[in-house]
């Protein structure tokens, strides 16, 4: 395992919703100099304070050249297409998902680093057991965006198997967070009902109002990932693709738990047929016992935690809107 001190942190999709938050806490750990934020987009508009670049993670020579150049010993590769936006073009998710992830796996391999590869509740679909989904479960997603999620997690243990790459990833949950939007995902609507609720005390739901889904607040989210990257070798009976979870909630829960905070909040639902049939095939909840038991995986925000974190960032993003929708 790389010292703290020698660390050098390459981030791929560093504008997107985990991105954003990954690359403030790796860089404050690390310092600044020790990580590089990389997207596809052009990082003139990006928040962080650490050494930043466009890159695109299909060109595998700049894919190679890049991780070599910044010395890297760790890659966290976030950038993807997510659930509902891989849909509208599946063969693009398809090699943006896949190919970026293989250019990543090979720069890795010939440099000898380390990499983390977020999947997510996605790998499973309707066929797999949803209350709990166990951590080994029969895998037959049904979106393209699922397709991918599954063959990269067996892509990392591959990579593994044969040139000894040291690829850990986690199945994550529909993600909350306010510093960056999610974008094309099926989970969003747990992100937009709060900026909906302090700007116009009122949300409609591309999801049924009993919808229920896995999630996590982002801090516990960017921690697992820095912990299992941490976890020591030995402690790990397998390196990829944990179950981790933090709380479970429909869409009518949310809108109670933020009605405690906005009073008169009011939630109406317009499902999205695409979306609804994406999350209907989706776990209630993921089994997340083996990442408890081999790196102590302890989630940190419950529902309540929540949405207190995020009426507080949320509202200090639009203060004016929201010092008026608050008690
Ligand atoms: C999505 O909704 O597509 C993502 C996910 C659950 O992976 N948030």
């Amino acid at each position: 395992m790389t010292p703290p001190e020698a660390r050098r942190i390459l981030v791929t999709g560093a504008a997107g919703q985990i991105g954003t938050e990954l690359v403030s806490t790796v860089a404050e750990r690390y310092g600044p100099g020790a990580v590089l934020a990389t997207d596809v987009r052009d990082p003139a508009g990006w928040a962080h304070d650490c050494p930043a670049m466009q890159l695109n993670c299909l060109d595998a020579a700049a894919v190679r050249r890049t991780v070599d150049d910044f010395g890297t010993t760790a890659v966290f590769h976030l950038a993807a297409v997510l659930s509902a936006a891989g849909e509208a073009s599946p063969s693009a998710a398809y090699r943006t998902n896949m190919d970026g992830l293989l250019n990543v796996l090979e720069a890795a391999a010939a440099v000898g680093c380390q990499v983390f590869v977020p999947s997510s509740i996605a790998a499973f679909g309707p066929t797999s057991p949803r209350d709990p989904t166990p951590q080994a479960a029969l895998q037959r997603p049904t979106t393209i965006y699922g397709v991918t999620k599954v063959a990269g997690e067996l892509l990392c243990d591959y990579y593994h198997a044969r040139f000894g790459v040291d690829a850990r990833g986690l199945r994550f949950p529909g993600l909350i967070s306010y510093s960056a939007p999610p974008g094309g995902g099926t989970t969003d609507y747990a992100v937009e009902i709060f900026h909906a609720a302090l700007e116009d005390r009122r949300y409609t739901c591309f999801l049924r109002p009993d919808t229920r889904m896995d999630m996590m607040y982002m801090a516990d989210a960017i921690r697992a990932a820095v912990e299992l990257m941490d976890a020591p070798v030995e402690a790990l009976t397998h390196r990829n693709a944990f179950n981790v979870t933090a709380m479970q909630f429909t869409p009518a829960e949310l809108a109670e738990a933020i009605r405690v905070h906005v009073p008169g909040f009011e939630i109406e639902y317009d499902p999205d047929p695409l979306r609804q049939s994406i999350a209907d095939s989706w776990p209630d909840r993921l089994d997340d016992s083996e990442a408890r038991s081999q790196w102590g995986w302890q989630p940190e925000y419950d529902l309540s935690a929540t949405v207190s974190a995020m009426l507080d960032g949320v509202g200090r993003l639009a203060p004016v809107q929201a010092g008026s929708a608050r008690r």
